[in-house]
């Protein structure tokens, strides 16, 4: 039997350990190799594919924001030549992103942001050679606020995947309906005459990725990439979705004759391409739900932009008309070409339904001197 006193000798000796565990615990070598250990078991459990949350987590408490670590990238752009092809998996890539959707920057703080993006929305990666060029193509209207969001988090999320990159937004001049697929059209078309780019990203301009491990490169089937929208709780689409953001290289695109051109409004052009693809001999890609998850914008629908009612009618007949209409027909004339900081924007004049109008007649002369002139 212990007597109450070694009892309290008993409580003291625990005590006084506690302390001394205490006192070891809060010496600052201690706590960094606690802080590491931590460290290491947290990345452990981020490379686990388990329960979706848990990954999640993870691995947003490892680098969330999308402008962690870049901060890592050199300024000095080294012009040469014997730059070594940058690793075939980055070493800049985190994985889930914490997209929170806000607006309260500006576009120069985008800019500062991305030091290292030069004019028309430019990046190569500044210490080795891009293994893949590529385009993103945003089809465009009235869309200020969204693009802002968009170039937010779309550049940093292309930098920590060492791509060498370029935005092109298309857009759509005067108050006609919309039309997004023959808008991607001249996109294609106005980017291939730039650079030569191995994969064109057809790219909502609402739609933020959230996974970093979406890598923007082309497979070798035409891709479906946003497949999990947080709009539809990252539900899958139904099997041949191929709308919101989607990948295909020059020789995809031309195995497809591009995009059909006559899909005024919303609706049924993603139905059409999809259509095309298997009409070419060709399956759609995709990535996993984990990986090509996005969260949309909140908007409502566009003015300019009413469900396209014929499209149903129209999709019947896509196996006749995929051939005649398409990258082969595309008609429409650019009005300005852009180069702003982070994008390059290229406002184009896509017709009507009703086909191009006559070419306005030559200026009368109105003047006597004007008339002279005119007759040399
Ligand atoms: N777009 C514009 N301007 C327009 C219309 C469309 O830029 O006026 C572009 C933009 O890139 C957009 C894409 O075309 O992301 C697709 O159009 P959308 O976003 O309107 O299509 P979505 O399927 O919307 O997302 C359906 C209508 C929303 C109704 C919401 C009701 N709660
Ligand atoms: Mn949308």
């Amino acid at each position: 039997m212990f007597s109450f006193q070694s009892k309290k000798i008993y409580l003291f000796m625990f005590m006084g350990i506690q302390l001394v565990v205490i006192a070891l615990l809060s010496r600052e070598a201690y706590q960094k190799s606690v802080t590491y250990f931590i460290h290491i078991l947290r990345k452990d459990k981020a490379s686990i594919p388990t329960g979706r949350n848990q990954t999640s987590t993870a691995v947003v408490a490892n680098g969330g924001d999308v402008y962690a670590n870049l901060s890592r990238l050199s300024k000095a752009h080294s012009q040469g030549e014997n730059l070594t092809y940058c690793p075939k998996t980055s070493p800049l890539i985190v994985g889930r992103i914490n997209v929170r959707i806000h607006s309260n920057f500006t576009m120069q703080e985008v800019q500062r942001k991305n030091p290292l993006v030069v004019r028309g929305g430019r990046y190569r990666p500044p210490d080795c050679e891009a293994r893949h060029r590529t385009a993103i193509i945003i089809p465009y209207r009235d869309r200020e606020h969204h693009l802002k969001v968009l170039l937010y988090f779309l550049h940093p999320f292309l930098q920590r995947q060492q791509l060498n990159y370029g935005f092109y937004v298309i857009h759509q001049a005067g108050n006609y309906t919309f039309n997004r697929a023959k808008l991607m059209n001249v996109g294609f078309r106005e980017a291939m005459k730039e650079e030569d780019w191995d994969c064109l990203f057809f790219h909502d301009v609402d739609l933020i990725p959230e996974d970093d491990r979406n890598t923007y490169v082309c497979d070798v089937n035409p891709k479906h990439v946003s497949v999990a929208i947080d709009r539809n709780n990252y539900k899958p689409t139904y099997k041949k979705a191929f709308g919101g953001v989607t990948a295909l290289s020059p020789l995809h695109y031309q195995k497809i004759n591009g995009f059909p051109n006559n899909y005024w409004g919303w609706g049924g052009e993603d139905d059409d391409i999809a259509k095309r693809v298997s009409r070419a001999g060709m399956s759609i890609s995709r990535p996993s739900l984990k990986v090509g998850r996005y969260k949309m914008i909140n908007h409502t629908r566009d003015k300019g932009n009413d469900v396209n009612i014929n499209r149903f009618n129209m999709l019947e007949k896509t196996h006749q008309t995929w051939k005649q209409d398409g990258m082969n027909t595309v008609e429409s004339r650019v009005i300005s070409r852009e180069y702003h900081p982070l994008y390059t924007n290229i406002t184009v004049d896509i017709d009507t339904k009703a086909g191009l109008p006559p070419p306005p007649p030559p200026p009368k002369a109105t003047t006597m001197a004007d008339q002279i002139q005119h007759h040399g």
